[in-house]
């Protein structure tokens, strides 16, 4: 179970780290598993729906990005979404009635692995209320050097932060942010870190030798129901199921606004949202 201090953490900064997780063995499971899902494919060949790959390199070139929803498809990762140690911890901080939402596993590979610019989760799927978080499993050990998680603590109390630009989403914080507040969430693989959806949160290139394999698994309290906008409503709850209590009829509201992420064009990730957003192609 979350200590009282892990608790307190996730409420009080939006982070909370649980270091030591997952054990030796259960990282081991789930990278052969991703291994053999990875294994075969090329930037010139493979399945967009189930991965991403790296963009900088040759066709024949085999850095994968991200695979997509591995708690759906691939047994182990989608056992570890129902373990009950787990949801027993995500119940500590949303209460009895959860949801699963979605999973990807960000591989940042070694001296390859893309950027992740600020943004708070919940800029992407609005929601009645704001009881959505994310838990990211590391994989590898990581620190700076290979791309840990930075975070602003506190930041999830305040008002969702600018991602618009011209009122179109830019999947990015368009205001400053002051990174001098910033915390970077390092650890040894098996580390679990439990983040607020609000939380702002980035993480830099991996110009390291070494990967920085990242499995995200996100929930939510069941009576969280999304804003509806369009089409991207439906993709971002397509994985959406009950792992936890009920369904509750009625939707909570804890927000007084919730801004509505409009799109200029049809996006494939955030990778790809954040890349045209720097390259000034979103605006109005
Ligand atoms: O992989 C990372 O460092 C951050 C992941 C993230 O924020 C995301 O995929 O939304």
């Amino acid at each position: 179970m979350l200590t009282q201090d892990q608790i307190d953490a996730f409420h009080n900064d939006g982070f909370t780290l649980c270091p030591g997780f997952l054990d030796t063995d259960t990282v081991r499971g789930l990278l052969a598993e991703a291994d053999e899902v990875i294994a075969g494919n090329t930037r010139a060949k493979h399945n967009p729906e189930r991965m991403e790959m790296e963009p900088e390199q040759p066709p024949e070139g085999t850095a994968v990005r991200r695979l997509y929803e591995p708690c759906s498809y691939y047994p182990r990762a989608q056992a570890l979404a129902e373990l009950a140690k787990l949801l027993d911890n995500v119940e500590q901080l949303f209460g009895p009635n959860l949801l699963f939402h979605y999973s990807k596993l960000n591989m940042k590979p070694a001296e390859v692995g893309s950027v992740v610019e600020w943004h708070q989760d919940l800029s992407y799927y609005p929601m009645t209320n704001s009881d959505s978080l994310a838990v990211l499993f590391y994989l590898d050990d990581t620190d700076e050097s290979n791309g840990a998680l930075k975070i602003l603590p506190g930041a999830h109390h305040a008002a969702l932060m600018n991602h618009s630009i011209d009122g179109f989403f830019q999947g990015r914080v368009t205001e400053p942010v002051d990174e001098s507040q910033a915390v970077s969430l390092c650890g040894p693989a098996g580390t679990a870190i439990f983040m607020h959806g609000l939380a702002p949160h980035a993480s830099a290139p991996n110009a390291s030798t070494r990967d920085r394999r990242t499995l995200i698994l996100s929930y939510r309290a069941a009576d969280a129901y999304p804003i509806y906008n369009g089409p991207m409503t439906h993709k971002h709850d397509l994985h959406a199921r009950l792992v936890r209590g009920v369904r509750p009829s009625v939707a909570r509201f804890n927000m007084t606004a919730f801004p509505i992420p409009l799109y200029k064009d049809e996006v494939a990730s955030l990778y790809d949202l954040q890349q045209r957003s720097r390259e000034g192609r979103l605006q109005g």
